[in-house]
């Protein structure tokens, strides 16, 4: 896959790429990220991006001719077709579905605005979508540009040592993941539940689904019931639930 990232700031998108799951990926040429500079395709001498909002009032505005002129420079480098994306606040949320949905094309512009947003013209003309990774305003698209890349990246073919993270597996059965623990089996008194060192991989499953499926049911619990969980499923679930809320209504400490 290859991303093109319209930035005024592309050493903030180039410094991300060296590290972790999204450094392999770009190491091992999964996925190539290229920038483009609007400020390279200013004409004065002052190589001017912004300017003041028609109608008044504070903060800047991107200017339409550089932004345009970048968009399209980084468009020429991409396959044809590859979508357009703006990150913005007023977008359409960002969840896994898109991801995965995203994660399947060969190319994708993202376009990182800064300033009070982008002259709305050169967004109809050169953005084919708005998407906002939450409902919080940032100083700049960079950030959440850099979020989806990174979500991108983990899911291209070998990018994690080819394995599917339960992570991803447990988002896309709709629940969350479970508890994780690694050694000493004992951590200042606590130790890891019994079952994860029993060997009995058949009830370490059991114990991971009705986790799952229990912290789904306290953290977010409008996540159930939107599952992509056939009807045939349900009452396994219902099940699961019960043992979950059964088990914790014998721990004594109050929960959190
Ligand atoms: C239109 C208007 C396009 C993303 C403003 C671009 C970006 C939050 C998010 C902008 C952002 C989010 C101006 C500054 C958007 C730019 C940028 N804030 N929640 N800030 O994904």
């Amino acid at each position: 896959m290859q991303i093109e990232v319209v930035t005024l700031f592309p050493a903030l998108i180039a410094q991300a790429l060296d590290y972790g799951v999204l450094g392999r990926a770009v190491q091992r040429a999964l996925l190539r990220v290229g920038t483009e500079d609007p400020r390279a395709h200013t004409t004065d001498v002052h190589r001017t991006v912004d300017d003041r909002p028609y109608g008044g009032g504070p903060g800047m505005v991107l200017k339409p001719e550089p932004l345009c002129a970048a968009i399209h420079a980084a468009a020429a480098r991409l396959p044809a077709g590859s979508p357009r994306i703006a990150l913005g606040p007023a977008g359409e949320l960002l969840t896994q579905a898109k991801v995965r949905e995203l994660a399947r094309l060969p190319g994708l512009l993202l376009v990182a605005g800064r300033y009070e947003g982008i002259d709305e013209r050169a967004l109809e003309m050169a953005v084919d979508r708005e998407l906002s990774i939450g409902d919080y305003v940032l100083s700049g698209g960079e950030l959440p540009a850099l979020v989806l890349i990174d979500a991108l990246a983990r899911l291209q073919p070998g990018a994690l040592g080819d394995e599917r993270s339960s992570l991803e597996e447990s988002f896309s059965a709709g629940w969350l993941d479970w508890p994780h623990y690694t050694r000493p089996e004992t951590f200042e008194g606590r130790r890891v539940p019994a079952v994860l060192t029993s060997g009995d991989h058949a009830a370490i499953g059991r114990w991971r689904a009705r986790q799952g499926l229990g912290r789904t049911w306290l953290r977010r619990p409008e996540l159930i019931g939107r599952a992509p969980v056939d009807a045939a499923r349900a009452p396994r679930q219902r099940e699961l639930l019960e043992e979950f809320l059964q088990e914790r209504a014998g721990v004594t400490e109050p929960r959190k």
